[in-house]
This record gives C-alpha cells, sequence and structure tokens, in this order.
C-alpha cells in the first residue's frame, strides 16, 4: 500500500429515510476519520436511480444527504462533499470495470439477489451492474481506505478484484508508467465497532433498512424526540431481563441489537454497557435508550432540517466539491485511458 497516498472515500445513496444504521455504520464513522486523512463523501445519485428509476424527490433526498454529512460533523471545506452525477468519471470508469469484472462474481452478490426478489427478469441492468460503479467510484479516486457498514463488505471484495484484474492484465503499460504497484491500490474496507451492523427493530434477522415499508423499523435521522421515544418503546425485545455479559446475548437478536446501539451512541462498548445494565428489565433500558438517542441524535435531525433548507448553501457544497473531484478525476481517467489504449486525439 506504500506506494498509494492514504485516501478515504464513502458514500451513501439518497433514497430517502437516512436512518440509525446508516449513521453509526457509515457517517459517524466518516466524521472521524477526517482528522486522520484525506476524505471524499459523495452521495452516490448515480446508484440511487439502480432499483426505483422516477423519483420525484431525488433533489430534495440529494440535499438531505449532503445536509446530513455536514450536520454530523463532516467539513465541506477540508474535505470534498460532492454528488456523483456531477462528475463524469464515475460513469466512464464504470463501463470499463463492466469490462473487467466477470458474470461469474457478479452472480455471486447478494446484495443484487435481496433487491431483485423474486422478480429478478424485470431487475434493471443499473442494478445487477451496481457493485461495478461502486468500484469505479472508490479506484477512480485510488482510496485506499472505504468505512461502510458491513452490509457492504462483499461489494469491497469486489471491488478489490476488478483493481488486481486491471492492474494484472495491464501490468505491461503500467509498468512503462512507472506504477511498481499497480495502477490501483487494493482498497481496504474499514468495518467494525458495535454497531456495523443496525437491525430493524422489528425484527432482529434484518439489516435497519430505507426500504423497509414499516417506519416503526428504523429511527430516520429527523425523527424528532417524540418519534424517537415511540419507536423505541414499540422496539421488539423478549421477556428476560438483560445478560451481564456479552455471551448471554447470543440467540437474543433483538436485545444485542438494543444493546450495540447504546454501546455505539455512549461511545463504550456492549460489555461495559451490560456491566451496567446487566439484570436490568427492557422497560428501564429502553427510557435510558430513549434519552441517549435523543441527545445524541436530536441536534443532528435540527441541524439537517436547517441546512436542508437552505438549497442556495447545499448546492453550493456540491458544486465546489465537485470541482475538486472532478480535477482528481479527470486525471485518473486521462490515465486509465492511456493505459487501456484508447487514443486521444
Ligand atoms: N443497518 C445498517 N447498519 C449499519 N450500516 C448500514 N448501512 C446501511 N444500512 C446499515 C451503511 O450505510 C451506508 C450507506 O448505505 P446506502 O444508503 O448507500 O445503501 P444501503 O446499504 O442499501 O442502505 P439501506 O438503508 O439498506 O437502503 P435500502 O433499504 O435501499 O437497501 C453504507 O456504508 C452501508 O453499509
Amino acid at each position: 500500500m506504500a506506494a498509494f497516498k492514504e485516501l478515504v472515500f464513502s458514500g451513501v445513496q439518497p433514497t430517502g429515510n437516512l436512518h440509525l444504521g446508516n449513521y453509526l455504520g457509515a457517517v459517524r464513522r466518516f466524521v472521524a476519520l477526517q482528522e486522520q486523512y484525506d476524505c471524499i463523501y459523495c452521495v452516490v445519485d448515480l446508484h440511487a436511480i439502480t432499483a426505483e428509476l422516477y423519483q420525484p424527490e431525488l433533489k430534495s433526498q440529494i440535499r438531505e444527504v449532503t445536509a446530513a454529512f455536514i450536520a454530523a460533523g463532516i467539513d465541506p471545506k477540508k474535505h470534498i462533499i460532492f454528488n456523483q452525477s456531477q462528475v463524469s468519471g464515475h460513469a466512464e470508469l464504470a463501463w470499463i470495470f463492466n469490462c473487467v469484472a466477470r458474470l461469474g462474481w457478479m452472480n455471486r452478490m447478494t446484495q443484487f439477489k435481496e433487491k431483485a426478489g423474486k422478480d429478478r427478469e424485470n431487475a434493471s441492468l443499473g442494478l445487477y451492474a451496481y457493485p461495478s460503479l461502486m468500484a469505479a467510484d472508490i479506484l477512480l479516486y485510488r482510496a485506499t481506505h472505504v468505512p461502510v457498514g458491513e452490509d457492504q463488505k462483499q461489494h469491497l471484495e469486489l471491488t478489490r478484484d476488478v483493481a488486481q484484474k486491471f492492474n494484472n492484465d495491464f501490468a505491461a503499460p503500467i509498468a512503462e508508467r512507472g506504477h511498481a504497484d499497480g495502477f490501483f491500490p487494493l482498497t481496504e474496507p474499514l468495518i467494525g465497532g458495535p454497531a456495523a451492523r443496525v437491525m430493524s427493530l422489528r425484527d432482529g434477522a434484518k439489516k435497519m433498512s430505507k426500504s423497509d415499508p414499516s417506519d416503526f423499523s428504523r429511527i430516520n435521522l429527523t425523527d424528532d424526540g417524540d418519534a424517537i421515544a415511540a419507536k423505541i418503546r414499540r422496539a421488539k425485545t423478549d421477556p428476560e431481563a438483560l445478560p451481564s455479559e456479552e455471551a448471554g446475548l447470543a440467540g437474543r437478536p433483538e436485545a444485542e441489537n438494543l444493546v450495540g446501539i447504546y454501546a455505539a451512541l455512549s461511545d463504550r462498548t456492549k460489555a461495559e454497557v451490560l456491566a451496567e445494565f446487566g439484570g436490568a428489565q427492557f422497560s428501564a433500558f429502553k427510557a435510558a435508550l430513549v434519552d441517549l438517542s435523543v441527545d445524541r441524535l436530536g441536534p443532528i435531525g435540527a441541524e439537517m432540517k436547517r441546512l436542508k433548507a437552505d438549497t442556495t448553501y447545499i448546492d453550493g457544497v456540491l458544486r465546489e466539491g465537485s470541482e475538486r473531484a472532478r480535477a482528481m478525476a479527470d486525471a485518473t481517467i486521462a490515465e486509465v485511458k492511456d493505459i487501456v489504449g484508447f487514443v486521444r486525439g
């Protein structure tokens, strides 16, 4: 990895209902990483149309994710925040990666199977090719680290496979251009912490998701205190008291989920949370979780709403971020075209 400048890239789809899982699994970690790395955070609007084509609220959803990034604490002056569709290199590199990635690799992607469901013949080609575009998003900036929730692990592995195959297949022109360690880095996923996979509040076996039809399954970042309290109070649990040690959470997915959320929001481990709440009934634990959640999420939701209404500011952040991203992307695309062997007149 030594040959590549350390750089963080990640993205969030503007598909509405940004939730606690997106925040704890991704956005909050984006904020922490900006102290240590140069970061690029992208509102991946090209991805957003893969499942549902016409979304009348798309513009508003793009501004909402941008507002969430800033409200959570990402500094758009020091780092880059932009929306994918404003930098054409994403789509260009994705096409080349469509020719690098193998059908066998794509057929193994579990997210496609889950999102396409039973009606696979009717899924869009874009949904199928989603991981190839995601590889392009990351490698366009030759990013070395990608913070994501656990659900994206398989796509990160595919990104590494694409980089490796491109580096191998074009080894000669890449070496001629002086890239001793290959052209693309083998990007490291940054996955972890007590909330790498936040589960639905209604079903501990399903991940918290924007597309779940039940709004009670998730805490939206724009929910007010009353809504957060109502959702946590109605969250599914079991009849037992909380255990004192983590081993006692085995086979209790709903309890494990709520303890994980509490741990992440209070910057503690699950073991530390259980050391405090072991033996407590869920009624008491949920009351503490409501207070903590409202305290941590309330200010972010309020700031998101304020920022989102200021479309001039938000659109300015995206425009400026896109200009900075485009300069980096254009340099990569020019080199990739040379490596592949396209003539530039
Ligand atoms: N439940 C989750 N727990 C932890 N991390 C999560 N992420 C998503 N859900 C959870 C992480 O959030 C980032 C942005 O996700 P995305 O919007 O780009 O795509 P997604 O993973 O498809 O999100 P959803 O909410 O699950 O949307 P739908 O319902 O459309 O499928 C990613 O880093 C993701 O890992």
